[in-house]
Order: C-alpha cells, then sequence, then structure tokens
C-alpha cells in the first residue's frame, strides 16, 4: 500500500545546470527509488538565495530544473516535484528549528567554511543557518530515507542530531532520517583538478564540469582533455586521481564495477579509454536531453504539473507541520 511505504526526500539547488557529480552522486538513486518509496523531490530555490542570484536567471533555472527532474525519469503523477518557495512549511519549520541548533554546530559545518571562503563579501546569515534550512526540508516530511552525494553527509549529521534533540524534549515527534549513498559516484571530481569535486558554482573552467545538457561533441572534447598522469595504466588508485575519477564515471555510467572497468581497459591507452568513457555519459545523457527538448515545447502540461505537485507538497506538509506547532506551544488556530 502506497501509505505503508517509507518516505524519501531530497533537493537540489537551481544554482546551475546538473552536471555528471549531482546525476551520479544523487539524481541517479532518485530515479532508482521512486517505485519503492513515496519521493517528494524539491527544487531548494531557498537555499539558493545566501549567494547572489539574478532573479530571472533564477526563474528559468528553477523550471529547468523542474523539467530535467521529469526528463531524466521521474513520474510526476508519482512522485511529489515542487519548487520549495511554494511551501511557506520550510520557512516556518526553519524558524523553529533554529532554535534548537546551536551556534557553535553551525560555525563547524565544512560547505560553511568553503562557502564564506568564495563569498568572503557575503557571508550573509542565510549561508550559516543553511543546513537548519536543510533539516527542516527533511524532518517536515517526515523523511525515512535521502539519497544525496558525499559532500553533504555533515549536514545529514547535524538534521539528526536537531531532530533527536527535539524528540527528547517533545517526545516522538520526527522520524531520524538515514542518508543513502551511491556505491559508485558519491563524489565525482572535476576532470581538470580532480583534486577537487565538480561543482556547479564553480564554472571557472568549463572543461572541468560536464553538464546533463552538454551536446556530444562538447562531452567528447572535455573528457578528451580530462587531466591524467604520465603513466599508461588505466588502474584505480590514490596517485592516480584522474584516472581513478574516470574509472569512477565508467564504471557508475555503463553500470559495471571498478575492476570490471578495469579490466575493459587493459594494456588500452589513455587516449581510447577517455573515449570511451565520453561515450558511455553520452549513452545515458542523450534521451534525458531529447525530452527535456520536447517538455521545453509544452508549458502547458509543465504548469500543470507544478499546480498539482504544490498542492500535494503542501497538503502533506501542513500535517506535520501543525503537528510541532502545537508540540511547542503555538496557540491553536
Ligand atoms: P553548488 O556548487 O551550487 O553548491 P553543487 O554542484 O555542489 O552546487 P548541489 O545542488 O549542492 O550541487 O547538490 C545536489 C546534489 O548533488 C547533492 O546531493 C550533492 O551531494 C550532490 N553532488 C554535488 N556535487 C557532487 C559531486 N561532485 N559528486 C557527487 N555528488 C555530488
Ligand atoms: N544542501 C543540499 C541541497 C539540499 C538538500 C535538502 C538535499 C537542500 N535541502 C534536503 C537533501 C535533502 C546540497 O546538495 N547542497
Amino acid at each position: 500500500m502506497e501509505s505503508e511505504k517509507k518516505i524519501i526526500f531530497s533537493g537540489m539547488q537551481p544554482t546551475g545546470m546538473p552536471h555528471l557529480g549531482n546525476y551520479l552522486g544523487a539524481l541517479k538513486n532518485w530515479v532508482a527509488l521512486q517505485d519503492d518509496y513515496r519521493c517528494v523531490y524539491c527544487i531548494v530555490d531557498m537555499h539558493s538565495l545566501t549567494v547572489r542570484q539574478d532573479p530571472l536567471v533564477l526563474r528559468k533555472r528553477s523550471r529547468e530544473l523542474l523539467q530535467l527532474y521529469i526528463a531524466m525519469g521521474l513520474d510526476p503523477e508519482k512522485v511529489i516535484i515542487y519548487f520549495q518557495s511554494h511551501v511557506s512549511g520550510h520557512a516556518e519549520l526553519a524558524w523553529i528549528l533554529n532554535c534548537f541548533t546551536y551556534m557553535g554546530e553551525l560555525g563547524r559545518m565544512t560547505q560553511f567554511k568553503e562557502k564564506s571562503q568564495k563569498n568572503a563579501d557575503n557571508i550573509n546569515a542565510g549561508l550559516f543557518t543553511y543546513p537548519v534550512l536543510m533539516a527542516a526540508d527533511i524532518l517536515l516530511y517526515n523523511a525515512d530515507l535521502v539519497p544525496i552525494g558525499e559532500d553533504q553527509r555533515q549536514h545529514m549529521e547535524l538534521c539528526r542530531d536537531i531532530a533527536i534533540r527535539f524528540n527528547n524534549i517533545y517526545g516522538d515527534v520526527f522520524t531520524i532520517p538515514e542518508p543513502y549513498f551511491p556505491k559508485i559516484g558519491a563524489r565525482i571530481m572535476g576532470l581538470a583538478e580532480p583534486e577537487k569535486k565538480m561543482s556547479k558554482s564553480d564554472g571557472a573552467n568549463e572543461n572541468n564540469i560536464v553538464y546533463l545538457l552538454d551536446r556530444p561533441e562538447s562531452i567528447i572534447k572535455k573528457f578528451k582533455s580530462a587531466v591524467t598522469d604520465s603513466g599508461h595504466e588505466v588502474k584505480y588508485s590514490p596517485d592516480k586521481p584522474g584516472v581513478s575519477n574516470l574509472l569512477t564515471i565508467y564504471s557508475a555510467a555503463a553500470g559495471v564495477d571498478i575492476k570490471q572497468a578495469e579490466s575493459a581497459f587493459e594494456g588500452k591507452g589513455y587516449g581510447v579509454f577517455k573515449q570511451a568513457v565520453g561515450e558511455a555519459v553520452i549513452e545515458f545523457i542523450k534521451p534525458i536531453q531529447s525530452r527535456f527538448d520536447d517538455l521545453n515545447r509544452d508549458k502547458a502540461y509543465v504548469d500543470a504539473i507544478i499546480r498539482a505537485n504544490d498542492e500535494r507538497a503542501n497538503a502533506m506538509a501542513g500535517r506535520m507541520l501543525r503537528r510541532v506547532q502545537k508540540k511547542v506551544g503555538y496557540p491553536a488556530v
């Protein structure tokens, strides 16, 4: 029965077109899990405001991300896909949870430290409390499982700590959520800088990032220019970050394990290997791109999906929010 299924929640910022890291680290699992769980997938536009955004671009990217969710294979009749800013419960619960989170905990978050460095002229309070809004997202839907990439592990631990702290005071209000990482691909590195994670908001070197809407020629070009090393062995090893990253991408894209990928390229040069990784990526990206293009031409359909899903998300979030408000002592309405 639908109501007996466990609940999944996850989100992505509309800060740019998703890349291979976002896909292999998170989105791929979202699709894989949609039949066995009740899934809620959010476009976390409120989180994006922690870094300055052009309003027109943000609005366009948010819609494109929703279309991409559908193009990847998420069924909008089955899963809930919606914009965070359309459900006011996120902000309302975040306020309450802010009062159960300590400054010291937030100050220890590595993403906060990194983003403060990158945006030294705009270290705003939202950037600091970002993980509390993320905790509110998850707890608002009573999620059991949260499919994410490795970089979000620390935020998940904080979310669990906040939920446990709240439950210790008020009784069993929140489900304590578990993170869910992919076996291969939880941390995809840049192609040009394989010691740093591939990141949307790090677009200085175009060859570093493969976007899901990149055209095939451009994908092959990026893989051909990927940094490897002065050796010639296609082998997974800590002293070969470039080759290891390409092996990870190949394994995740082709659905084989690392050992199988290594033996497929035994005795072959880096040139052949890079071309094959590019082709494996194009193979799964192609159908996503063609569905995305179709959706771009069907505004009425996308609008209808947005309206229907907003309603479902608000209904689910509203029930939980009222429960929490009652627990903390807000007067009855
Ligand atoms: P930004 O650079 O704007 O912070 P981002 O590229 O880090 O964006 P997010 O929107 O923050 O992407 O993340 C969306 C999801 O993708 C999260 O679950 C995150 O863990 C995952 N993810 C992001 N980058 C990678 C990566 N390089 N490898 C694997 N997973 C990733
Ligand atoms: N912080 C996440 C995005 C995010 C999220 C969430 C992920 C916001 N709220 C809730 C999972 C569950 C990131 O990827 N940077």
